[in-house]
């Protein structure tokens, strides 16, 4: 076994990553692939507790994987899979369940934020959603589970979880600590900078798309939300400012203060056009790589298969030997 700590971590692939998802997690994905023996899975079990339109979510399934290929994550290096081809994944997800309290569950903000917008479907996946995330992060025993803020509720449970089933059955799991990447960003909507940028908003100038082209880019931060005042400073009451802000250093590197000091004197048009074009730059070689990546269906799936095989040589055991502490018969 390698003698570098281990890293897990999942991304949905509900519909076309976004910008958000680029510099708050798949960035640092990419970075930490030097540092870490890293698994990185795309979550589509985890996906359908929003309705998904069936053929849509399986063109989705086929360009998130390939758009982490295309972000430079190198399958010999990490382990790639898709979650729902090991069914170890859900297969845990029942034990665990059963060491998970109803309480705990309804407190999680997830589920209040989810069932609030999709009212007409609050289904028993939306609630039970933490348990198959404790069971993607167990199986693979990580040392670190990268989270953003949004995130922390979710991998403490997680690590609730694995204590309280290793106090009643015994040392199974290894009890992850969370990983504050270095250079993270959270990323607001473009329209409603209040709101984090999703991939699911239903208003698609919300977000950027890592796959849009170079002139929706900067259409889109054209038309981002700013203020009246004409000051690209960073504060609080100007939450659609700071976020351009935000997103313009995330890319450039610069800091806050630097920022602010280039866009002085000057108004907002010139500044959403530095971000549009900077996001635009950073983003192009990617879309570059995909669209090879994409066009090759075949090596693309024999990628993913070998990805699955050596992440389930991983979940097995663990798996195996939950089964095996709980008492089944094997
Ligand atoms: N706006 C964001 N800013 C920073 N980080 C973000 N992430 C998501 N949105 C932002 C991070 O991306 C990783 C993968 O997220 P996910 O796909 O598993 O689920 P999510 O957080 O629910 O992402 P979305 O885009 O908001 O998806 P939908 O719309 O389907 O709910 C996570 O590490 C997350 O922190």
């Amino acid at each position: 076994m390698s003698e570098k700590k281990r890293v897990l971590s999942c991304i949905q692939p509900s519909g076309m990553l976004t910008l958000g998802n680029y510099l708050g997690a798949l960035k640092n994905w990419l970075k930490m692939q030097e540092e870490f023996d890293c698994t990185y899975a795309v979550a589509d079990l985890h996906a359908i507790t929003v309705r998904q339109d069936p053929q849509k979510f399986r063109g989705q399934i086929y360009s998130t994987y390939a758009l982490l290929l295309a972000l430079g994550l190198d399958p010999q290096k990490s382990t790639l899979f898709i979650q729902s081809h090991l069914p170890e994944h859900t297969a845990l997800t029942w034990l665990l369940a059963s060491c998970t309290q109803f309480g705990e569950l309804s407190r999680m903000t997830q589920f209040k934020a989810k069932s609030a917008v999709h009212t007409d479907n609050i289904n028993v996946g939306l609630f039970a959603y933490p348990v198959l995330m404790a069971s993607d992060i167990l199986l693979y025993q990580p040392d670190f589970v990268p989270v953003g803020a949004d995130q922390k509720q979710h991998l403490e449970i997680a690590r609730d979880i694995a204590m309280r089933f290793n106090r009643v059955y015994g040392d199974v799991f290894k009890v992850p600590e969370p990983y504050i990447p270095t250079v993270a960003a959270r990323v607001m909507s473009l329209q409603d900078p209040t709101k984090k940028m999703s991939k699911s908003d239903e208003n698609v100038n919300s977000f950027v798309a890592i796959l849009d082209d170079r002139d929706t880019v900067i259409r889109k931060f054209k038309r981002a939300v700013t203020d009246s005042e004409a000051s690209v400073r960073f504060s609080e009451d100007k939450p659609g400012v700071s976020n351009l802000i935000t997103i313009y250093s995330a890319v450039t590197g610069k800091t806050v203060a630097e920022v602010e000091r280039e866009f002085e004197g000057r108004g907002y048009g010139d500044f959403k056009l530095a971000v549009g074009e900077a996001v635009a730059d950073e983003l192009a070689p990617i879309k570059e790589r995909y669209e090879k990546i994409i066009a090759d269906k075949a090596e693309l799936e024999r990628i993913f298969r070998d990805g699955d095989a050596r992440a389930e040589s991983v979940a097995r055991k663990t798996y195996f030997k939950a089964m095996k502490k709980m008492g089944f018969v094997l």
